[in-house]
Formats: structure tokens, sequence, C-alpha cells
């Protein structure tokens, strides 16, 4: 593949008085929490498809009810967790009654209870050995990806999260085997990819509830690559207390669009697809297959999962040499997310950096000062930032605009 010089956008911010106010609010990504007014959706709610070609449009939720204001946001968001839960994921069990642990120096300890099942399990903690307790920490999906190292040098912990125990990802034979099916039954609708973030979730609920003074739990970023990328965007959705999520590779299930996917397959590219993934292994929930050839009429599609985690920190890092990952779908598709965060003045916080020339999960030096900046801002609270990061050196067959129909409103504070 040709290589083209890489291509970096800073856009300065450059707010007119009555966006900044609103912007000023959320700068930091304060969590926007669910709004228990909002309507609980049922299955029955969910039986209508329709064939939506283009990316659907975030800001239209339920009965066509259109989005103008922060508070219908919350429930917009509330109706598609509901979708990506119905038909994708698979659905996310609650806080079981008993949750205990412990944290010390180098491992932190999860006992989880429900309908008369325990499960427990452990997580490796690896302090940084500048700054102070209680540390800003990133929970680590998986072997791939950013190292310990990284972010111990710039002051954050580490607690490396063996997401395969909760779930397995070996192959398709992985569906119900793992501690969360053990709690749940084996059963249990929700694909790996839940599962894996249902624990994430108890291990916040173990460093805010225990009496300890090592993880600072107002400052939790999340990371994986490759297939525990695509974990942690789905953790970074569901969970409102992760303030950063770094998705590296996650490609296909993860950063691109089915729909963006297909289209770069029917160009003739080696796109990994939906129809493709659900056969592979056990992300997803099982009948998420009913779409395969079908993807069109999905309700939601991945920019609407990444949207989620708005107005608080995403860094999508992609790979352009990586053509399974889909370039043009998670570019495009991470492009449009940001519509979400630009509705809720904070475009800032989502950084999108796709960069060739390395191996899978590898993570090159062009990368780093994203990286750098998304901990900083979001674990460190050193800097507030002000600059857009948009980073390609990939090369596109079809634009942001050409999915994005609709247009993103300003969202009024109420
Ligand atoms: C990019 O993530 C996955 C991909 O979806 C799979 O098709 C492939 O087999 O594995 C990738 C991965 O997780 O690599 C470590």
């Amino acid at each position: 593949m040709q290589r083209f010089k890489v291509l970096t956008l800073f856009v300065l911010a450059s707010l007119g008085t009555s966006i900044q106010a609103s912007a000023n609010n959320a700068n930091s990504g304060k969590p926007l929490k669910d709004d228990t007014a909002c309507p609980v959706y049922a299955a029955a709610d969910f039986a209508q498809l329709n064939d939506i070609r283009h990316l659907p449009n975030p800001f239209v939720y339920g009965k066509a009810i259109n989005v103008t204001s922060r508070s219908q946001w919350q429930c917009a968001r509330a109706w598609t967790k509901a979708q990506f839960e119905h038909w994708e994921l698979g659905p996310l069990p609650p806080a079981p009654p008993v949750v205990s642990g412990t944290v010390t120096a180098r491992q932190l300890t999860v006992h989880a209870s429900a309908s008369g099942n325990t499960i427990a399990f452990n997580a490796q903690l690896h302090l940084p050995a500048i700054g102070k307790a209680p540390f800003p920490a990133m929970i680590r999906l998986g072997e791939y990806g950013l190292d310990t190292q990284l972010f111990n040098d710039a002051g954050v912990a580490v607690i490396t999260y063996n997401n395969g125990e909760l779930a397995e990802q070996n192959n398709q034979q992985s569906r119900g085997r793992g501690k969360f099916y053990e709690l749940f039954g084996s059963d249990h609708p929700a694909g790996a990819m839940m599962a894996w973030s249902w624990g994430i979730s108890r291990i916040l609920d173990v460093i805010e509830n225990t009496d300890q003074q090592l993880i600072d739990s107002t400052r939790i970023g999340v990371t994986g690559c490759s297939r525990n990328g695509k974990g942690a965007i789905v953790a970074g959705a569901f969970d409102e207390r992760i303030q950063l999520t770094i998705a590296q590779e996650s490609g296909s299930g993860g950063a691109a669009s089915w729909r963006i996917s297909d289209y770069q397959q029917q160009q003739g590219q080696n796109v990994q697809t939906q129809q493709q993934i659900v056969t592979e292994n056990v992300w997803f929930r099982d009948n998420f297959s009913r779409f395969s050839g079908a993807t069109t009429q999905l309700p939601v599609d991945h920019h609407q999962l990444m949207g989620l985690l708005a107005p608080r920190g995403l860094l999508v890092l992609e790979n352009t040499s990586m053509e399974w990952l889909g370039n043009s779908s998670t570019f495009i598709t991470s492009q449009v997310a940001k519509s979400v965060w630009q509705a809720l003045g904070t475009p800032q916080n989502i950084g999108i950096s796709q960069v060739g020339g390395h191996r899978h999960c590898q993570l090159p030096a062009s990368q780093q000062p994203a990286v750098q900046q998304f901990v900083s801002q979001f674990l460190l609270q050193s800097a507030a930032n002000t600059r857009e990061l948009l980073q390609t050196d990939g090369q596109y067959s079809t634009s942001a605009a050409e999915w994005r129909p609709w247009a993103t409103p300003t969202l009024r504070p109420d």
C-alpha cells in the first residue's frame, strides 16, 4: 500500500461565548448520569426493524423523538444502550447484591455473589514509581497493546484484568464459559464483551467501596487492543465511572461500523464484517447472527456505541496497515461518533489517530503524543485540553458526509 505523509490536524478550539459556557461545564468529561426519569425499555419496544442505509441518527430515539436538550440526550443514551443490549451484546446484569474485595499494593481481589452463587477473581496492580497515592489507574484488558510501563512512567497505576477468566474468547466453543457464566448460568445471553464489562464494573465497585488509599476512583481509564479494544469500548459505554477509554486497533466490532465495513468489503477489500465475526468468536450475543447479510436493519451502529462515552474521554487508535480492521470504517465511524461530543460541547474529548507502518498492537512513536495527551487530560488532569486530535496517514474511498445525512444539534442545557 502506498504510504502517505502523516497528516495531523490540531484544530484549535475557537468557540463562541455561548458555546464556551457549556463546554466549560463539561470539559473534564464529567459523566452524564442516566436519568431515572427516562423510560425503561423492554424487549417488546424493539420489535420493528427498518432498513437504514446510512449511519443512524444518534439524536433520534424511541418513537422518533428528536433530541434537542441534554436531558433528552440522557434518555436517548438509555435507549441506545438498550438497543445494543437487545440486538448485539446481550443484557448487562445489574451489580449483584454482594460485592466485596481487597486492594493491596500488588493485587485487587473481587468477590461477587448472586442467586446463591459466588465467584472470585483477581487483577494484578502495578503502582508507578512516581507520583503519590491515591493514584489514577488504567484497567488493561488482556495481554496485547499499550504496556504497563507506558502508564507507570506517567504516574498512572495499571490494573491488569484477565478478561478471559470472566468470559472465554477462544472460538465459538467459548460460549457460556467463564466465571461470569458460573454466576449467571451458562445460558445467560450476554456475549463475552458484556461479561467482561460487568467484571470491570465490579473492579470499580471494589475500588470505590473498600477502605483503600491506593487508587483514586474518580480517575480510572480502560484500554485494550484488538479484540480487547472492542471490549474496552463496551466497558466505557456501559460504566460512566470510566473517565478515559483508549481503544487500540479494535477494528470490526469496535470503532468500525457494520455498515461501512460491509461497504468496504463490497469495494473488494479484505475487511472483517458482521457476517464473518459472528462465526469467529463469542464476543456478541448468540442471536446477533440474525443480522448477517442484513446489517442495514440494525437500528444502531458503532458510532452510537462510541457516542455513549461522551462527554468522557475516548481515544481511538487504529492501524492503516491492517486492512482487516477496516480503515475507512473505523476512521469515518469515529468521526461520525464525534457528533455526539460536538453536540455536548466537548469535541476535544474524542481523539482519532490512524497510523500504519507497524505491527498489530505495537504503538508507533507517532501515536505516543496522542496517548500522552489523553492520559494527562483525563487521568492526571494536569492540563485542560482545547485541541482536537484527528490524525491519519490513510486514504479513504468514502467520506463522513456520505454516511451522515443528518445534522448535529447543539444541545441546550436544562
Ligand atoms: C481486531 O481484533 C481481532 C479480529 O476481530 C479477529 O478477526 C482476529 O482474529 O483477531 C483480532 C485480534 O484480537 O487480534 C489479537
